[in-house]
């Protein structure tokens, strides 16, 4: 598929950023943030002369402190940023809509969920966790995946993971986790990365995080793209129907285009040729149409079936496996539109789990009961203000009242002299009803106040070594060996033991592995558990080899080519790629491009050094005789087939192009054919090499 080129978006109101006439002069607001004004002016209004000199006693003369126009824009600016989310700090966003395929009437009244073929607006930000706003995108990380839908009956936010379980499973430990996993206070490093001291430390003495840091070693944790990663809300939350009867109900994402990620070398690499990777990806991928496009699926039980899980469900350390309880699809959300500022949308969105309609609700999962605090707590110092739902990002765009007024930055204009409730001097003023949220009637306090952890909750490796043991032989060794990189960084000598003590518990084999990877003096022995793992049926379910689409598209294709390539060649090579659903970059050894066999000038998407093969899925490279004798003495040319190979990725050549890949030490393959052989290359290409990678690098 063919991609257009970014476009500038258009700031002109449309259906979803309606005139907001609450507040009383919706128009000329609308005038101000579309910033349509014909010349410059002040805050104020007041129409600038001059807005590139400040006002001088004379030319090289002292500026004058009256110099209002200096002062305001000079302030403005000074004052521009605002604190950065604590974690998820770096994120990406787009706008969409979720479309209800399937309706949950018997289990909920919510109408986002029982109304099928409604469409409801949403926003959906992916972040990682640890680094900052500026931080690269590829790190080995968790990535957040938040949606806010603008459901008719108030914002429900849906702020998940893509991964389904959580390193703690009280909220009272999460301010330790995040210290830990960020740069260490002394020294300020390292940025966006969990290979460092002070994380393992605290995870050694930590059993319950030993599920969720499998998934974290696991190649989920360098995902290809944000459209290639799976979400989960984690927690059970229940739905409540019209008889107030509760159903428990867990979230999953599914990925339309399945799930892909990077092999280690490959992310790190790429975090260099382009740090802002997945964000890129994105954009490029909403601005040519090709719009991400995920399934919902539920996992709906009861409290009967609950009570007869082998773990507590209200434990966000485990996953409720599909064999248990399967997933039924119920819509899909589609992500079409690259919001108009970032700022204003994507830094100032606000999530908040506490953020529900009408038939959605907690469950007693201990995490997600501190994160019901926490999330608007955070945004009154993130925004400033407890008015932060009037920004038009976190605006319900439902109608909203109540009789809350004043604080900072009050945006709204409320009329008349009634304030407060009850009262009979306006008796048209909004009252609650009977339709209105209403939580679970749940009986409570069974048992006795205290600081007390559920018995429940104490199994922390039946799952972790379900994880392990349910994965193939290649993730395995993915596992195996980011365990290795992870704890090589730690300098502590017996925080390295005691992680080969956990990982006793999980899988002897695994632990042998890492602790080999390490070259211990000695093997440690298993660190003592309150409940020994107990063998879990396998799920392959668990796999991302098993779920990656054996597909060309969402992925991106480079081509290399020089001056004299074959025309014909690589028309050929394009149309293949294009018809299976790639996108197609040209590579050129200079930006202006190449003249090919056919004497036409052909222009490059990238400079061959700063378009590595890292950015793509596969490459293709067609070369003349002479292009291919230079490209060999050319490191950027060798890194590129040298790379590709590296990260399993498939490689078309012609006879020209052969001199690389000699320099680059390619041995042939399966995934290393001919550039005539475009079959061959889109059929090598919609997969990595697995079977290659044995022969290329020693995994513990
Ligand atoms: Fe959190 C942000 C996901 C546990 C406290 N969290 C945040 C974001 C995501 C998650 C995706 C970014 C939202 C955005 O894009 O703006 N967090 C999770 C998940 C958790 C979780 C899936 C466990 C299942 N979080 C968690 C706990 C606490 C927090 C236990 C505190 C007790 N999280 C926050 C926060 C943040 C946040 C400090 C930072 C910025 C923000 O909220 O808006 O309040």
């Amino acid at each position: 598929m063919a991609t257009k080129k970014p476009s500038a978006q258009s700031a002109k109101p449309s259906a979803d950023r309606p005139v907001d006439d609450r507040r009383g002069h919706g128009d000329e607001l609308q005038q101000m943030a579309g910033g349509r004004h014909p010349s410059l002016t002040t805050n104020q209004g007041v129409p600038l002369s001059d807005n590139q000199n400040s006002l001088r006693t004379s030319p090289r003369g002292p500026t004058l402190l009256e110099d209002f126009v200096l002062r305001e824009k000079i302030t403005h600016f000074d004052h521009e940023r605002i604190p950065e989310r604590i974690v998820h700090a770096r994120g990406s966003a787009a706008h969409g809509y979720f479309e209800l395929t399937k309706s949950l009437k018997k289990y909920t009244t919510a109408k986002i969920l029982t109304e099928v073929g409604e469409k409801t607006p949403l926003f959906t930000r992916i972040s990682t966790v640890a680094g900052g706003a500026g931080s690269i995108d590829t790190p080995r990380d968790i990535r957040g995946f938040a949606v806010k839908f603008y459901t008719k009956e108030g914002n429900w936010d849906l702020v998940g993971n893509n991964i389904p379980v959580f390193f703690i499973q009280d909220a009272m430990k999460f301010p330790d986790l995040v210290h830990a996993v960020k740069m260490e206070p002394d020294r300020g490093f390292p940025q966006a990365a969990s290979a460092h001291d002070t994380f393992w430390d605290f995870i050694s003495l930590t059993p319950e995080a030993m599920h969720v840091i499998m998934w974290a070693m696991s190649d989920r944790a360098i995902p290809r793209s944000l459209r290639m990663i799976e979400g989960f809300g984690i927690h059970s939350f229940r739905l409540v129907n019209e008889n107030g009867d509760s159903t428990f109900v867990k979230f999953h994402w599914r990925p339309k285009l399945g799930l892909q990620s990077h092999v280690w070398d490959e992310a790190v690499k790429v975090a260099g040729a382009d740090p802002d990777y997945h964000r890129r990806d994105l954009f490029e991928a909403i601005q040519a149409g090709n719009f991400p496009e995920w399934e919902l699926a539920v996992q709906l039980f009861t409290q009967a079936q609950a009570d007869g899980f082998p773990f507590d469900h209200l434990d966000a350390t485990k996953i409720i496996p599909e064999e248990l309880v399967p997933l039924t699809v119920i819509g899909r959300m589609v992500l079409n539109r690259w919001p108009d500022n970032f700022f204003a949308e994507t830094e100032q969105v606000a999530f908040c789990p506490s953020h529900v309609p009408p038939g959605i609700d907690f469950s007693n999962d201990p995490l997600l009961q501190g994160r019901l605090f926490s999330y608007l707590d955070t945004q009154l110092s993130r925004l400033g203000s407890p008015n932060f739902h009037q920004l038009p990002i976190n605006a319900p765009k439902c109608p909203f009242v109540n009789q809350q007024r004043d604080g900072h930055m009050q945006m709204e204009v409320p009329k008349g002299r009634v304030n407060y409730e009850p009262s009979s001097l306006d008796p048209a003023s909004a009252r609650a009803t009977n339709t209105g949220f209403r939580s679970f009637a749940e009986p409570a306090g069974d048992g006795s106040k205290g600081r007390i952890r559920a018995e429940s909750f104490a199994d922390h490796y039946s799952q972790a070594r379900q994880f392990y043991r349910s994965q193939t032989g290649f993730e395995q060794a993915h596992i195996a060996s980011a365990f290795v990189f992870e704890l090589s960084k730690v300098e502590t000598l017996h925080v390295r033991e005691a992680m080969i003590g956990h990982l006793r518990n999980v899988d002897e084999d695994l632990a042998h592995r890492v602790a080999d990877g390490l070259a211990l003096p000695s093997f440690p022995p298993a660190q003592s558990k309150a409940v020994p793992a107990k063998d879990q049926p396998m799920s392959p379910p668990l796999q991302i080899i098993g779920k990656m689409k054996d597909t060309l598209k969402g992925r991106a294709v480079g081509i290399l080519i020089h001056d004299g390539s074959d025309a014909a060649a690589i028309r050929a090579v394009r149309k293949a790629a294009e018809s299976a659903g790639a996108s197609v970059k040209i590579v050129c050894l200079k930006v202006g491009g190449a003249k090919l066999s056919d004497g036409k000038q052909q222009s490059a998407d990238g400079q061959l050094a700063g378009t590595p093969s890292v950015v793509f899925d596969a490459v293709a490279l067609v070369l003349s005789d002479d292009a291919g004798k230079l490209l060999a003495k050319e490191a950027a040319a060798v890194d590129f087939v040298r790379d590709a190979f590296g990260h399993l990725k498939a490689i078309a050549a012609d006879a020209g192009a052969q001199a690389v890949l000699k320099a680059g030490g390619i041995r042939k393959d399966a995934g290393v054919v001919d550039a005539s052989d475009t079959a061959g290359f889109i059929k090598a290409a919609k997969t990595r090499q697995w079977a290659r990678e044995a022969k290329l690098r020693t995994l513990a």
